[in-house]
This record gives C-alpha cells, structure tokens and sequence, in this order.
C-alpha cells in the first residue's frame, strides 16, 4: 500500500443509508471491505457517502496529489482475429477500415507529438493473425533506439498470450523476448469481466479471466509493472463487478505487481451491443469510488478522462480517483466506439482540471516518479 498521509477531509462522515454505517467504521480504521460490502456500496442510495468515504481513502493516501502523465497512445494494428461484441476498434483481415503500419509508419506515428516530450508509449492493437512475435519485438526495439527515455508501456495480457500461443512459446520466454526488445510494463487492457458467464457474450473470443490473472501474475513475478481494468455498463451486474475486483485484490495481494486500476465505461455505439445505453454520470463516479473502497492495496485509481470525458473526470478526482492518465495523443479504441472527447489534452490543460477541483497536479512517469521539466525536456525523480 502507499504512504499514508492524514486526512484533510473536512467533516465527519454522515449518511442517511444505516447500511453504511458499519462498512463506514471498517474504513476509518482501516479494516478490508468484504464482497457484501462491496454490494452494499454499489446498492446505497447515498451515493454522495459512498464517495466521501472513497474521498477519504484517496486522501489518506495522495493527500490532494493528483497525478497526470504525458503519453501517447501507438496501436500498430486494428486487424483482430477475435469478434467482441464489446468492440468497435477491430477489423477482420480484408475488411475495409483494417489498418497495419509498417515499422517504420510506426516509430514516425510514434515521432509524431514528440514535441510534447513524451514519457510514455502506451501500445496496444488488435490480435493479427499473421503478424509474428518478431513484428513487435522489432516494433519496440527501434522505440527504444529513436527514444530511449520513453519507457514502454505494451501490450494487455490478452495479447501476450496470443503472442506466446502463435510463437509456440510459453508466457514467461515471450516476456522475457518483449523485456529484451525494451518493454517496460503492462498496460491493463483485456481484462474486462473475469465472470465467465459474461466474458462468453461480450469477449468470448479472447482468454478467460483467470488466463487473464495467470498472465499478469508470471508479468509480475519476472519484475514487470502492470495496470488493471474492468469494462462495465453493458450486461454485468453488481456481483460480477464485485466478482472482478475481489479476484484483482487477491492477487495485488500476491505479486504487489499491479501499480493503478482504472474502471471503464463501456461505449456501446459502432458495436454489436449498441442497443445498450451509455452510463450515467452517476454510475462512472460510484464506479471509481467503490474500486478505491474495495481496492486497497492499489496505490492507484485512475479516472481515465478519454473514456469519463474531462467533466467527470474531475468530479472522480473527489471520489476516489488520484491519476487523470495523461495527454493521450491519438486515441483510437473509445473513438471508434464513439467517444466524444478530444483526442488529447496538453500538458497545461490537465493541471487546470486538477488545480480547480483543489487537487495538486504532479506530473508522473509511468512508474509514478514525479516529472520535472526544463523547457522542452524533463528530468525524473527517481
Ligand atoms: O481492453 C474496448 C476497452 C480497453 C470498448 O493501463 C472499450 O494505463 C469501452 O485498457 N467501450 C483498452 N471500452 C484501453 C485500456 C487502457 C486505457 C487507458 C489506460 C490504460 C492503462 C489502459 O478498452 C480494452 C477494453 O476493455 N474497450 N472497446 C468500448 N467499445
């Protein structure tokens, strides 16, 4: 867990939701919340108590810290072997609309908004099912020469595994290949809703959910960092998201490898689910703040403001949430899917959202070392 800092939440708790009262005790001091608790968090009607108690949390351990990064998304290839009907993103080999960058359309894609001094590569991309390992080792070790400061932060577990699968490789020698090349960490992607019931309909090309923790669990045991995540707002209910966050607790409790968690709304439109509705502001913000009351040894909760769009994302900023995710150059997976949002936001345009929700902004590397810039460069406190 992170350091812990002393609450500057200004009143004592209140609710009008007797069934908090006691999960209200277990949090201030300090006890884990159990699957029923999580339940009832998800269930109050008090959904302003849920979030001072998330708020507490967050402050205790960021104090008003809130960290921001400056990124820029890469996805090599929209050409996807699977068909999830949670996604907008994928293409079938031949079908138009499919895209795969050579190399070197890559690393330029990836030169492209270097301007900003980037710290951070986020890769990801759909399963091609021709494309070798080689591809992508080759894809990072050139990063790793044109940039050498930029840490890299590739591929979900979903595609590792296929990666492994296709190279006839175990998971451990294709990570210990990607850590070659120059990956740093791991994004959160593909875990979407370990339940099994749901994973069949929305994501039932992809691995199971507990591939999904293996995968992460030998990442983590070989020294890797990773995020984690979780798709909701389409045919899940309240026992599959507490299902889904009990099971990435237990092994935090492991590997300490997960770093931040990030909750996200699923956007229905240009997928075959798009008869389902957007989430509610309501939903987005209880969301956050039962991962951080669930979640406690996560260091982080990150509003990930592409997905939340920046007006919710800083109310999250109250309700649990002490990370933003970054300038995001280049989105592709929300937009497809009809994100409304920008395509990134600049550096001064983050610190104003955090500053006028009353936060601190600190700008971060992956691995959470504060930034310091000079000019058009930076320098990490390690
Ligand atoms: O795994 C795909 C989701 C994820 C849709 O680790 C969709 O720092 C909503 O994982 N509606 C990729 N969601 C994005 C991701 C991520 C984002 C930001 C930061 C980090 C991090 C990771 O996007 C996929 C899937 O769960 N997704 N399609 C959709 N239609």
């Amino acid at each position: 867990m992170a350091e812990s800092r002393p609450s500057t939440s200004p009143r004592a708790f209140q609710t009008g939701d007797p069934g908090l009262e006691p999960i209200a005790a277990r949090v201030m001091a300090g006890e884990r919340l159990s699957a029923d608790d999580g339940l009832k968090l998800y269930r109050s009607r008090d959904v302003l108590a849920v979030g001072w108690l998330a708020n507490h949390v967050r402050e205790r351990l960021h104090g008003d810290v809130t960290y921001f990064n400056v990124n820029r998304h890469i996805n090599p290839t929209n050409v996807c072997v699977a068909a999830c009907k949670l996604c907008a993103f994928g293409r079938k080999k031949g079908d138009a609309g499919g895209y795969t960058m050579a190399l070197e359309e890559a690393w330029d894609t990836a030169a492209s908004g270097y301007s900003e001094a980037v710290t951070e590569f986020h890769i990801v991309g759909g399963l091609h099912p021709d494309l070798p390992l080689e591809f992508f080792l080759d894809l990072v070790k050139g990063l790793k020469q044109r940039f050498p400061r930029v840490h890299i932060k590739a591929f979900t577990m979903v595609e590792i595994a296929f990666f492994a699968r296709r190279a006839r490789l175990s998971i451990q020698e294709t990570l210990l290949k990607l850590r070659e090349a120059g990956v740093d960490s791991m994004p959160g992607g593909g875990a979407e809703i370990f339940a099994a019931r749901v994973r069949s309909i929305i994501c039932d090309h992809k691995i199971d959910g507990s591939e999904w923790l293996d995968t992460a669990r030998l990442a983590h045991n070989m020294g890797f960092k990773s995020n984690a995540t979780m798709l909701y707002g389409h045919i899940e209910n309240d026992e599959d998201r507490v299902d889904h966050l009990l099971k990435l607790r237990s092994l935090q409790d492991e590997t300490g490898g997960f770093q931040t968690f990030i909750p996200l709304a699923f956007h229905p439109e240009h997928t075959p689910l798009d008869h389902l509705p957007m989430t509610t502001g309501l939903t987005d913000i209880r969301q956050i703040a039962v991962s951080r009351l669930l979640l406690d040894n996560f260091p982080h909760i990150k509003a990930y403001w592409q997905m939340l769009t920046p007006k919710i994302a800083q109310i999250a900023l109250r309700f649990g949430a002490d990370d933003l995710d970054g300038t995001v150059i280049e989105e592709k997976i929300y937009h497809d899917a009809g994100a409304t949002t920008p395509q990134g936001l600049t550096r001064r345009e983050l610190c104003r959202l955090i500053s006028e929700a009353g936060r601190t902004p600190v700008e971060r590397d992956t691995l959470y070392h504060p930034v310091q810039r000079t000019e058009d460069s930076f320098v990490v406190a390690v």
